[in-house]
């Protein structure tokens, strides 16, 4: 099974997308299709869509538009829980030991990691950033 995750851009700027790779892929997650993107305000926008009516959506936006994200496809078994379960809660404070916002998490907002929350947002994120020749799916 596939799922989404993001490398936020406070993580990005601090050198740990490495480290955190290394992190998902010691947990049995293999990365299928990885790139760099700086996302625009409409893309941002579009994706946390199901934000818009929160107070930190501004806030939201301007910290994901700051710099460069690192979005990646990763494949394990029951990937969508098992790498939330990886990346702890939302706000670090609250996350478990080991998890990935506990090791390198700033701050509720600038949390480090995105990570699909059902099957359904994990193919929808995924077709958000790469295609399927990017997936190595279409033929030849
Ligand atoms: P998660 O990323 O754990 O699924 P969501 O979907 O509730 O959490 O929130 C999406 C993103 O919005 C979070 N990753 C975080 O960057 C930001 N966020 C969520 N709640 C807050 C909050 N109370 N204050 C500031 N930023 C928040």
């Amino acid at each position: 099974m596939l799922t989404l995750a993001i490398i936020k851009p406070d993580a990005v700027e601090s050198g740990l997308a490495g480290k955190i790779i290394a992190h998902l892929e010691a947990q049995g997650f293999v990365v299928r299709a990885v790139r760099m993107t700086r996302l625009s305000k409409s893309q941002a926008q579009a994706f946390y869509e199901v934000h818009r009516e929160r107070a930190f959506f501004g806030s939201l936006m301007e910290y994901m538009t700051s710099g460069p994200c690192v979005p990646m496809v990763l494949e394990r078994d029951d990937a969508v829980s098992h790498l939330r379960t990886a990346i702890g809660a939302t706000d670090p404070a609250e996350a478990a030991d080991g998890t990935i916002r506990k090791l390198y998490a700033e701050s509720k907002e600038r949390n480090a990691i995105h990570a699909s929350d059902s099957p359904e947002n994990a193919l929808q994120e995924i077709g958000f950033f790469f295609s399927g020749a990017e997936l190595g799916l279409s033929a030849g």
